[in-house]
C-alpha cells in the first residue's frame, strides 16, 4: 500500500529545433542554382494531462526528467526536418503544479485537463527562405530553437466528494471498506493507515460518489502534529465532510476523548488550517455505536451523546446498522453540493509572457537585451557567419532594439549583450 506520493519535483524540457540546411540546386546545364536548403522540424512539446487511472505521483519520485524528442534537420532539395512528437506525462486528477518560488502555474483537476509545461523549440529556416533580390544566393540558415526547460513542483490535492476526517483509531478504514471496494489496512492502533485511501460508493439508485479515508486527525494537525499537513490538503477539495466521532470515546473507559471533545478538536484543525472548511456540509456520525448495547436502536437517526454532542446519525462498521442511512446521507449532500457548482473549478493557468523586450545596464556599463523575441533573433543565427549575423542584426532593428538601446543612452561603442551574442552598439 505505500506507493503514495503527493509531493514531487518534475523537470520538463522541449525537443530542441531541427536546424535548417544549406544547399544549392545542382542541375544540369545550370551553373548556379539557387538555394534550396530545407526547413528543421520543431521540436517536441511536453503537456501535463490529468488522469483518472493514476494514483499518486510515485512515477516522478526517482525519476524526475522528462524530455520531448528533437526536431531532424532540413536537407537539400528544400526537405524539411521531421518535427518531434508531443510527449503527453500523465498525472492524478487534482495534481497542483506550482514553480519553484510557490506561484501556482496550473490545476489540472479532472481527467483531459492540459497544460502546455514546455514548449518544443522551432526548427530552423533553410537558406531558400533567405532569397531575395539582394541576396542571390544565401549562404546562411537558422538554427534550431532550444526546447524550453523548467522544473516544476507538484502537489497532490486528491479529489473526493467526501472525506472521512476523525481521530486515529475511530474506524475510518473500517467504514470506507464496508460501503466501497476500497480494502485498506485496519487494526486497533492509532495512525494505521498513513496514506489517503479513495473508494467509489455506488447505490441502488444510481448515485455514485468518491469517499476519500484520511490518516488520522489529532489536536495540533494544522501546526504539523501526528501525520498533520501533510494531509489536511487532501481535505480541501471534498465536497462534503463526514466527521466519524469515536462513541466509545470517554465512554467504555479507553483513552479516547469524550465525542464532545473530539468534535470540538476536529473543527478548531479545519479551521486552524483553512477558515471555510468549518463552513464545508458536513455530516457529524458517531462510530462503534455497537459497543454501547443499548444504543444500537439509534443507529441511522439523530440523537445526543451524554456529553451534549448532537450527531446526525450513529453507525457501526462492525454490524452493518446505520450504513445505508449514511451512504444516503452521503448521496444526497453530494448531489447538492454538485448541484451548486458553477463548473468545475480549476485549471488556473497564468504564462506571463511578454513577447517584447526591455533593455538592462549591466554593473560594467553594458546594456542587456532581454525578451524572448529578440533573444530568439539572435539564438537563431549561425553567429560565425557574417550574411547571417547582418540578417539578425535587421531583425533586432525591426523588432525596434536599436531606437530602444539609443532612448537608454547607449553610445556609440557601449557593449550591447543579447542571449549568447556580444556586438557594439553603432549610431545610425
Ligand atoms: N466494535 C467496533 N469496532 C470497530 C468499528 N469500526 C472499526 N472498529 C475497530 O476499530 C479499530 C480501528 O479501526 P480502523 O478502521 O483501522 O480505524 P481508523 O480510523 O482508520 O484508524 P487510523 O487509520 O489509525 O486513523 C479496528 O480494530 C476496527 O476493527 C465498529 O463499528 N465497531
Ligand atoms: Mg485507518
Amino acid at each position: 500500500m505505500s506507493g503514495f506520493v503527493d509531493e514531487c519535483q518534475l523537470n520538463v524540457r522541449g525537443g530542441d529545433g531541427g536546424a535548417g540546411c544549406v544547399a544549392f540546386r545542382r542541375e544540369a546545364h545550370v551553373a548556379k542554382g539557387g538555394p534550396d536548403g530545407g526547413d528543421g522540424g520543431a521540436g517536441g512539446s511536453i503537456w501535463l494531462v490529468a488522469d483518472r487511472n493514476v494514483a499518486s505521483l510515485l512515477a516522478f519520485k526517482d525519476h524526475p526528467h522528462r524530455r520531448a524528442p528533437d526536431g531532424t534537420h532540413g536537407q537539400g532539395k528544400k526537405k524539411h526536418g521531421a518535427g518531434g512528437d508531443d510527449l503527453v506525462v500523465h498525472v492524478p486528477e487534482g495534481t497542483v503544479v506550482l514553480d519553484r518560488e510557490g506561484t501556482v502555474l496550473a490545476d489540472l483537476v479532472s481527467t483531459g485537463d492540459r497544460w502546455l509545461a514546455a514548449a518544443g523549440g522551432r526548427g530552423g529556416k533553410g537558406n531558400a527562405r533567405f532569397l531575395s533580390n539582394r541576396r542571390r544566393a544565401p549562404a546562411f540558415a537558422e538554427q534550431g530553437e532550444l526546447g524550453e526547460e523548467q522544473w516544476l513542483n507538484l502537489e497532490l490535492k486528491l479529489m473526493a466528494d467526501v472525506a472521512l476526517v476523525g481521530f486515529p483509531n475511530v474506524g475510518k478504514s473500517t467504514l470506507i471498506s464496508r460501503i466501497s471496494a476500497a480494502r485498506p489496512k485496519i487494526a486497533d492502533y492509532p495512525f494505521t493507515t498513513l496514506e489517503p485511501n479513495l473508494g467509489v460508493v455506488r447505490l441502488d439508485d444510481g448515485a455514485e460518489f468518491i469517499v476519500a479515508d484520511i490518516p488520522g486527525l489529532i489536536e495540533g494537525a494544522s501546526e504539523g502534529k501526528g501525520l498533520g499537513h501533510r494531509f489536511l490538503r487532501h481535505i480541501e477539495r471534498a465536497r462534503v465532510l463526514v466527521l466519524l466521532i469515536d462513541l466509545a470515546g470517554g465512554v467504555t473507559g479507553t483513552t479516547a476523548a469524550a465525542p464532545a471533545e473530539q468534535a470540538r478538536v476536529l473543527l478548531d484543525e479545519l479551521a486552524a488550517y483553512q477558515p471555510d472548511l468549518a463552513e464545508r456540509p458536513r455530516l457529524l456520525v458517531g462510530s462503534r455505536v455497537d459497543l454501547l448495547g443499548e444504543l444500537d436502536g439509534a443507529a441511522g437517526s439523530a440523537f445526543t451523546t451524554e456529553d451534549g454532542l448532537t450527531l446526525d446519525l450513529c453507525i457501526s462498521s462492525v454490524t452493518g446498522a446505520g450504513l445505508a442511512h449514511l451512504t444516503g446521507r452521503m448521496a444526497d449532500l453530494v448531489r447538492a453540493a454538485r448541484a451548486t457548482e458553477v463548473e468545475p473549478e480549476g485549471f488556473i493557468v497564468h504564462r506571463p509572457e511578454a513577447e517584447g523586450f526591455r533593455i538592462e545596464r549591466e554593473d560594467d556599463g553594458s546594456y542587456r537585451v532581454v525578451g524572448r523575441q529578440a533573444e530568439r533573433a539572435v539564438a537563431l543565427s549561425d553567429l560565425t557567419n557574417l550574411d547571417a549575423l547582418d540578417f539578425a542584426h535587421s531583425r533586432l532593428k525591426k523588432l525596434g532594439v536599436d531606437r530602444a538601446l539609443a532612448r537608454a543612452g547607449a553610445r556609440e561603442g557601449d557593449i550591447v549583450r543579447i542571449g549568447g551574442l556580444n556586438f557594439e552598439y553603432e549610431e545610425d
